[in-house]
């Protein structure tokens, strides 16, 4: 019997900076109730789906920034989205900003099951953006700032009868986020992003967003024969445009369905996970073909390793 995930992905429009959790939450239980009526068993939601995306402004108050994150998972305003996910008997998968009782505030996604349970967390490892405030840039990036680097690695979790890993956002942008997953057997990769058109450090490149944007999750989803779900916060936040683009792509990197929006946007696919098969038993069939004693530069150095190369 073929493994069939029936996916939903919840692009969400432009949150404002002054709306509040309920209405957030509201728009969310809108759009699990679609995925359901469209037979989904599970649905993702994109990175900080909570709240707008606050590391674009300079904070310097700690209670303003803390305002922004999660002491409880669910707390009182999220609790109606986990009862609705209980009561229609779907799963889903949450970008918010986590604040744990010892003080450390990550960047985080968790995955529930069908019953409202917590069954998969983790944290955002690739934090893009600068510390300090940079007054030339027309919006901030305080990511690094503002979050710690998730600790959890790239875990892989057995639910929904696959095995399912999550990232975050800039995470898809680097070949080891998906490798490390695919290493461990991944067959679906969900992930959310909120991603600026415009890009300060490099505006010659604004016109490619949406073209990396696909270009790597697909290429993600190829390299290790895995099902990608890439979610978007789209559309104009606070004045900063944010690409959508949302899409499921399938294990031979073709985009199988696709957002067109920039707003509040479901769809679904029915991902059959044996097709992962097709990618990893043969041409990238680790076991048989990957030369790891050639990598380990890989994770002997953070920074590039330049002039060391063998002269030809
Ligand atoms: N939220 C993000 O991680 N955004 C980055 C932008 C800043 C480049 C991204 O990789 O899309």
């Amino acid at each position: 019997m073929p493994r069939v995930l029936k996916l939903a992905a919840a692009q969400l429009g432009p949150i404002a900076r002054d709306e509040s959790r309920a209405s957030a939450v509201e728009r969310l239980s809108a759009m699990m109730r679609q995925a359901k009526e469209r037979g989904a068993d599970l649905v993702v939601f994109p990175e900080l789906a909570l709240t707008t995306f606050f590391p674009r402004w300079y904070f310097e108050d700690q209670a303003e920034i803390d305002s922004f994150f999660e002491r409880q998972m669910p707390g009182p305003a999220v609790q109606p989205l986990f009862d609705l996910a209980r009561q229609l008997n779907i799963g889903f998968c949450l970008g918010y900003a986590e604040l744990t009782p010892e003080g450390r505030h990550f960047n985080t996604a968790i995955l529930v099951d069908a019953g409202g349970q917590i069954v998969g967390k983790y944290r955002k490892i690739h934090l893009p953006g600068h510390t300090e405030p940079e007054p030339w840039r027309p919006f901030q990036h305080l990511e690094k700032r503002y979050f710690e680097p998730g600790d959890l690695g790239f875990p892989v979790f057995e639910a929904f009868g696959g095995r399912l890993g999550m990232c975050i956002c800039n995470d898809r942008r680097w070949p080891e986020t998906f490798r490390v997953m695919g290493l461990q057997g991944v067959e679906l990769v969900m992930l959310g992003y909120n991603t600026p058109v415009h890009y300060p450090p490099a505006p010659e490149h604004d016109h490619l967003q949406d073209f990396h944007n696909h270009l790597v999750m697909q290429a993600g989803a190829y390299q290790n024969g895995t099902w990608v779900v890439g979610v978007a916060k789209a559309g104009k936040e606070e004045n900063c445009d944010l690409i959508g683009g949302t899409c499921i792509i399938a294990p031979t990197g073709e985009i199988m369905a696709q957002c067109r929006t920039l707003e509040d946007e479901v769809i679904v696919h029915p991902c059959d996970l044996d097709r992962c098969r097709e990618i990893q038993d043969n041409v990238f069939n680790f076991g048989l073909h990957r030369e790891p004693e050639n990598y380990s530069l890989i994770t002997a150095t953070k920074g590039a390793v330049h002039g060391r190369g063998k002269k030809t």
